[in-house]
C-alpha cells in the first residue's frame, strides 16, 4: 500500500458498535467488568483507550514498526526512552538538537547518573571514538533543529549494532513521508506529534514507534507506570491530521524549496541552511535517505547584527513569530532566545548556532505570498 492510502486508512476501522466511519472519542477513564478480570480488553484508560490505540496503530504502520506509543508531549516521549537507562549508562547525542531535549538530558537525567556526550554526528567517523562500554543509546535528530545538519542514519545504525547499542531517531522534522528510520536500522523513532504529524497547531503530543516487540513491551510498561498519556480528544485530532499528512508535506516541501531559493538569492542573506541545496555539506546523504527536503529552513544575514535579525523576526506578517513548527501556517522563530535558550550560549556557539540565526517553518500557504512577506521584512 502506498503512503497516502496508509495515511488515510491505517489504524482506523469503522466503529464496531455503531458503524461510525471515524474512530469515536472514547472520553472515559474506566471500563465496566462483568466479573473481576472479565472485560473487553479495556480496564483503565491510563493503560488503554480505543481512540489512542487507533492513533498508535496508524503511526506504527506509517513508520513501518510493529508498535506505536503516544504521549502527552514530545518531551514525555523523550522522558520514556531515557527511563530505559540506569545510572552509569551513557548516551551519545548529536550536538545540534532541540533545546528541550538538551535540557532534559543535562538537567533531569544527568543528576540521576546518566552521562551525555554531544558530538557532530554528520561526521560518522567521530562516533566510533566516542563509544565506550557504558554507551547504551545513540540519539539522532536529522535534519537537526535548528541548523538543518543531516546525519547518515544507516551509517550510524551499522556502528550502533556492532556495539549492541540502541539508536533513537527523532523524526519530527521529516515525518515518515520523508524518511523511515526503522527501515534504515534504527530501533526507536521519536516524534513530537505537535508538529507536522498533527499539523494544525492545536495539539501537544509525542510518540515512539519500534519494530522490536520486546522493546515495545518495556516502553509500554514505562508508559503505563509513568502515565504521561494524552487524552482521547487530542488523539482524535491527530488522527484527523494524519489523513492529510502526505498532501501537507508535499506542499511544505514545494514551498520550502521556493522560500530557500528566494533567501539564497537575496543580497542581505549570508547563509541558508536547507538540505535540498547541492552545496549543503550532507546533501548527498539527504538525497539518499529522504524523499524530499522538507519545509524547515534556517538562515543568517550579512553583518550578523542582532538588530537586523530582530527587524526581520518582528517584520513579517504571514510568518507568525512563535515557537513550534510543522503547522499549516508559516512560523518564524529566534532559536537563541526561544527554542534553544536552555542550551548555554557557549555550547550553542561551539556548534555554530549564532544569536543572529533565524528559523522558518514554511507552511502550506501560497508561496508567492510567503516570499512577498519575507521580501518586505528583509527590505
Ligand atoms: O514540544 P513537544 O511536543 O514536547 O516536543 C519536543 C520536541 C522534540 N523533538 C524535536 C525535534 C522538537 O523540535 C521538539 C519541540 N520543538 C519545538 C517546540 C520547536 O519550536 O523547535
Amino acid at each position: 500500500m502506498k503512503f497516502g492510502t496508509k495515511a488515510v486508512h491505517a489504524g482506523v476501522e469503522p466503529d464496531a458498535g455503531t458503524g461510525a466511519i471515524m474512530t469515536p472519542i472514547f472520553q472515559t477513564s474506566t471500563y465496566v467488568q462483568a466479573a473481576p478480570g472479565d472485560h473487553k480488553g479495556y480496564e483503565y484508560a491510563r493503560t488503554h483507550n480505543p481512540t489512542r490505540s487507533a492513533l498508535q496503530q496508524s503511526l506504527a504502520v506509517l513508520e513501518g514498526g510493529t508498535e506505536g506509543l503516544v504521549y502527552a508531549s514530545g518531551m514525555a516521549a523523550v522522558d520514556a526512552i531515557l527511563k530505559l537507562l540506569r545510572p552509569g549508562d551513557e548516551v551519545i547525542s548529536t550536538n545540534d538538537l532541540y533545546g528541550g531535549t538538551y535540557r532534559i538530558f543535562t538537567k533531569i537525567f544527568e543528576p540521576f547518573g546518566i552521562k551525555f556526550r554531544f558530538i557532530g554526528m554528520q561526521d560518522v567517523a567521530l562516533l566510533e571514538d566516542a563509544i565506550s562500554d557504558c554507551t547504551k543509546l545513540i540519539w539522532i535528530e536529522t535534519p537537526t533543529n535548528p541548523l538543518m545538519n543531516i546525519i547518515d542514519i544507516e551509517a550510524v545504525t551499522l556502528i550502533a549494532r556492532k556495539h549492541n547499542i540502541l539508536t533513537v531517531v527523532d523524526n519530527t522534522f521529516s515525518t515518515p513521508y520523508l524518511q523511515t528510520p526503522l527501515a534504515l536500522g534504527a530501533d526507536i523513532v521519536l516524534h513530537s506529534l505537535t508538529k507536522y504529524i498533527n499539523g494544525h497547531s492545536d495539539v501537544v503530543m509525542g510518540a515512539l514507534i519500534v519494530k522490536d516487540t520486546a522493546l515495545g513491551e518495556r516502553l509500554r510498561f514505562i508508559q503505563n507506570a509513568s502515565g504521561a498519556i494524552p487524552g482521547p480528544q487530542d488523539c482524535f485530532l491527530t488522527l484527523r491530521g494524519i489523513k492529510t499528512l502526505h498532501l501537507r508535506m508535499k506542499q511544505h516541501c514545494e514551498n520550502g524549496r521556493k522560500v530557500a531559493e528566494f533567501l539564497k538569492a537575496h543580497p542581505k542573506v549570508k547563509k541558508v541552511n536547507w538540505p535540498g541545496f547541492p552545496e549543503h555539506p550532507n546533501h548527498e546523504v539527504a538525497a539518499r535517505q529522504m524523499n524530499d527536503f522538507g519545509g524547515m529552513i534556517s538562515f543568517t544575514l550579512h553583518g550578523d547584527k542582532m538588530e537586523d535579525a530582530l527587524k526581520v523576526l518582528s517584520g513579517t506578517h504571514l510568518f507568525a513569530l512563535a515557537e513550534s513548527l510543522g503547522g499549516v501556517e508559516s512560523l518564524i522563530g529566534h532559536p537563541a532566545s526561544m527554542t534553544h535558550a536552555s542550551i548555554p550560549k557557549a555550547e550553542r556557539e561551539k556548534v555554530g548556532l549564532e544569536d543572529t540565526l533565524i528559523r522558518l517553518s514554511v507552511g502550506i500557504e501560497d508561496a508567492e505570498d510567503l516570499i512577498e512577506d519575507l521580501a518586505a521584512a528583509l527590505g
